[in-house]
């Protein structure tokens, strides 16, 4: 049996469409589930929306709406701009559903079985818009006497009876985590801020409400509603059948990777783990803590006018041009800046010129000077070995790194290996060939047609899509485009049996316009 891979985003806050740092995680996420099931894991992926809380009652009260009809329109947005983007999500989950409702309240009694819940009275700094209470030490002084959050959002002096979490309990156990398993968080600077933060001391945590009702109700407390974060947290269980021990929940917990961004990161690592000790279930193996994206090196607001909406970019410029551009562009953990110029000149650059030209001619000249017969070369010369072991060194080199989420390093070697590829057609000038050497015509685009092949496959968890054009074009089966038959080399030999024939090629990335504000 394959072994297993659980993979999660955050869950999107609906409380607005969905933004450009909500397609950049998921696009992020989706690049490692595909990559993941292409090496052979049995991958589950896992995305969805976080519906309650006291910010979606509020916004649903300015617009005049139901929280569940607000709910229910915006998550549709992320649901349609995640299929938009080809994010190959198994479930995406939606904290209003009645299971998930279930499922926070198992692990509410689980807490509680534990000694590790208590009512008492909540004073406090607390930010609306974070959903979170903050120390006075942590804030900062904004406009007109408001104090700020260290995000930057006001926070406002809040008195309620409130149940709490034992968090400071777990303080040692939290520590001993961190030091027992240096990669649960990452990037390591990430890590670094954790166990500061746990080392300062941790502080009982509020987890109930009564201040408004929409969330999942506290266990034998009707007028309690659960912190958010508390059930938001449940929802990586909720979508495995959590409370009741399925299959699902038997092979993919504990999760192998939660990925969500710089900001949640407390949550995911200090929280998290803290309630499931105390629910005395096993802890995800990591939490990965992704940068922020940047419009032009600025954060997207409403009053600076420049949010993007993500479906038009992809519309725009393309959905394959639109996932390889967020990874290749920025180091995966860092903030990243983007712009279409840059969008456009990546594409062009390495998409189209590199790798699309090198597919596009290869086939060409196999369509046209070899009528389109595909064959397996009786004689290789030191050049085509060469070129062959250079791309196998390439794909290494992506798997390695995207083994480790360095996705744009990944993509670096990976476009080594196609430069090394244009090279190889240059110096071999196979359309020179065609009159003087036929046979070594056929050997170079042959060695040309087995490192298309192999490139395509490698990037196929970047640019499914395109990819998955191209492949058709090569005559290779959908079920055979997995890394764990790069190795195999008899399928060409199975190809040239079937008769197969290179038709006249379509490309399959376009050059794409530079945006004429830009030029
Ligand atoms: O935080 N660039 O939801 P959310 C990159 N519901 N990533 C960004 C970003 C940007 N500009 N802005 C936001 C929540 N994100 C909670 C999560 S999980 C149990 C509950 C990322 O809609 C952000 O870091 O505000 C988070 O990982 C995700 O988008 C959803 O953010």
């Amino acid at each position: 049996m394959a072994e297993p891979y659980y993979i999660t985003t955050a869950i999107h806050y609906p409380n607005g469409k969905p933004h450009i740092g909500h397609a950049y995680e998921t696009i992020a996420a989706d690049v490692m589930a595909r990559f993941q099931r292409a090496r052979g894991r049995n991958v589950r992926f896992q995305t969805g929306t976080d519906e309650h809380g006291l910010k979606m009652a509020q916004k649903a009260r300015d617009l005049g709406i139901t929280p569940r009809q607000l709910c229910d329109e915006m998550s549709g947005h992320f649901r349609n701009l995640f299929d938009l983007l080809d994010i190959s999500y198994d479930n995406f989950i939606r904290t209003t559903e009645d299971s998930h409702h279930a499922a926070s309240q198992a692990i509410w009694r689980a807490m509680e079985a534990n000694d590790d819940l208590y009512l008492d009275r909540y004073e406090g700094w607390y930010s609306i818009r974070d959903e979170a209470y903050y120390d006075e030490s942590e804030l900062t002084d904004g406009e007109e006497g408001v104090k700020l959050s260290p995000q930057g959002t006001p926070v406002e002096w809040t008195v309620e009876e409130s149940w709490f979490f034992r968090l400071s309990k777990y303080q040692e156990p939290l520590l001993a985590l961190y030091r027992d398993n240096p990669e649960f968080v990452r990037p390591a600077s990430r890590l670094n801020e954790v166990v500061r933060f746990v080392e300062g001391g941790l502080r009982d945590l509020s987890v109930s409400r009564t201040s408004f009702d929409w969330g999942v109700k506290v266990p034998g407390a009707d007028d309690h509603v659960m912190y958010v974060w508390v059930d938001a947290l449940t929802n990586y269980l909720t979508g495995l059948g959590y409370p009741e021990k399925t299959t699902d929940f038997e092979t993919f917990w504990p999760a192998d990777l939660h990925l969500i961004g710089k900001d949640i990161v407390r949550f995911h690592a200090v929280y998290w783990p803290a309630f499931l000790m105390s629910a005395n279930l096993p802890l995800p193996k990591q939490v990965f803590g992704h940068g922020f994206l940047l419009n032009r090196g600025q954060k997207e607001s409403k009053s600076l006018g420049n949010v993007t909406d993500p479906v038009e970019l992809a519309e725009k410029f393309g959905v394959d041009p639109l996932r390889y551009f967020l990874l290749r562009e920025i180091a995966f953990g860092q903030d990243g800046s983007y712009s279409p110029e840059a969008i456009v000149t990546r594409t062009n650059a390495e998409l189209a010129n590199s790798f699309g030209n090198l597919a596009q001619r290869s086939l060409s000249m196999i369509f046209k000077n070899l009528d389109g017969i595909v064959s397996v070369p009786s004689e290789v010369a030191g050049e085509d070995v060469e070129l062959l072991s250079a791309v196998d060194a390439g794909i290494s080199g992506l798997t390695e790194k995207f083994e480790q989420l360095a996705f744009s390093d990944g993509l670096d070697a990976w476009m080594k290996a196609v430069f090394a590829c244009n090279q190889y057609v240059d110096e071999m000038a196979p359309w020179a060939l065609r009159k003087t050497d036929p046979d070594r015509m056929a050997a170079v685009l042959m060695t040309l047609f087995r490192c298309v092949r192999n490139l395509a496959i490698a990037v196929r968890p970047v640019v499914p899509g395109s990819i998955d054009r191209l492949l058709d074009q090569m005559g290779v089966a959908a079920d055979q485009r997995d890394f764990t038959l790069l190795e195999d080399i008899s399928w060409l030999e199975r190809l040239v049996s079937s008769g197969f024939r290179v038709e006249k090629p379509t490309g399959v990335f376009p050059r794409l316009e530079m945006p004429e504000e830009a030029a």
